[in-house]
């Protein structure tokens, strides 16, 4: 890895490209890479409470217990020890914005939007970790196996609409579930590593039948030779009144897809930080030094 000039931005990402292009990993290209990438920006982000202003992607807090033993980060580990080299070669920038302008890269390297991001988050001890996160890891992240309400409900409390936390789940055009992390299995489109609104076109078909196996309860098709999985979660999105006009918007619209989702996303890497006026971010010890939002 290339040690690049102190706040330079656009070099880093050129060094996450670097490390994008690996072939070794599930889909056997450099897509894989990415989506772990985008993985860790999401999980690194996706545990914020609005209302008791704690967690979010400042502090970097999954590098530590307990989120790095929480199930539901099971696997990004290896996405953590992928940018250490980056880190290590350029400790100007910390683990947090790191994370977040991968999980960006990512995505546009993918062939998706450009995502809004911006330096200053800080980075957590592991004392400052263990104190941020005390008794809230868990149940933040959302559960694959529940519906509607539940997905509403932890998407709510990041400070998410309708139709951000549709245009989110729109992720899910890339990578796959594996057994041996979630206990599900299998990626939701036919090509997993190119971002688009396929996502939404599939789970518009009426082709998806529960699974018969030994494994959690999820759906399934067979698209182009390809086996396709659904979460409970996924299919949430088309059962729900509320979420079902985006579904069908952002089918029908890849460019609005596009837009939101940029949006959206932009928005998840910014919970938790909270910036000066400055641009830097001040680390978020306690929701009673706070305030409420
Ligand atoms: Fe997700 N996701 N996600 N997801 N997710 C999984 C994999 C990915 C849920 C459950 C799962 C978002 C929202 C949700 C990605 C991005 C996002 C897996 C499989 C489960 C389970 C894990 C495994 O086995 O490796 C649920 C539930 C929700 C909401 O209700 C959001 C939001 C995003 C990003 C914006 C990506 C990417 C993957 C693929 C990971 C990989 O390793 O290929």
């Amino acid at each position: 890895m290339s040690r690049v000039k102190e706040g330079d931005y656009q070099a880093l990402r050129e060094e996450v490209k670097k490390v994008l292009k690996q072939p070794e990993y599930d889909d056997g290209s450099a897509g894989p890479v990415f989506v772990r990438s985008l993985r860790l920006a999401w999980h690194a982000s996706g545990n914020f409470s609005l209302v008791e202003h704690n967690g979010g992607s400042n502090g970097a807090g999954m590098r530590y217990p307990p989120e790095s033993v929480d199930p539901a980060n099971a696997g990004l580990h290896h996405a953590i020890s992928f940018l250490i080299p980056i880190q290590a070669a350029n400790p100007w920038i910390s683990h947090a914005d790191l994370w977040t302008l991968a999980g960006t890269t990512a995505i546009q390297a993918m062939g998706g939007p450009e995502i809004p991001w911006q330096p200053g988050r800080s980075d957590y001890d592991s004392a400052e970790a263990a104190e941020e996160h005390r008794g809230v890891v868990g149940d933040r992240l959302p559960d694959g196996a529940l519906g509607a309400s539940h997905v509403r409900e932890v998407f709510t409390r990041m400070g998410f609409s309708d139709r951000e936390i549709v245009a989110l789940s729109g992720a899910h055009a890339l990578g796959r579930c594996h057994r041996d992390r979630s206990g599900f299995d299998g990626p939701w489109v036919v090509n997993p590593t190119r971002f688009s609104n396929q996502y939404f076109k599939l789970l518009l078909r009426p082709i998806w039948k529960p699974r018969e196996w030994d494994g959690p309860f999820q759906y399934e098709a067979t698209v182009a030779g390809t086996k396709l999985m659904m979460l409970p979660t996924d299919m949430a999105l088309v059962e729900d009144a509320g979420f079902k006009p985006w579904v069908e918007k952002y089918a029908a619209d890849q460019d609005l897809f596009f837009k939101d989702f940029s949006m959206a996303f932009g928005k998840l890497i910014e919970l938790g930080v909270d910036r000066d006026d400055t641009g830097f971010a001040r680390l978020v010890k306690k929701s009673a030094e706070q305030g409420k939002p």
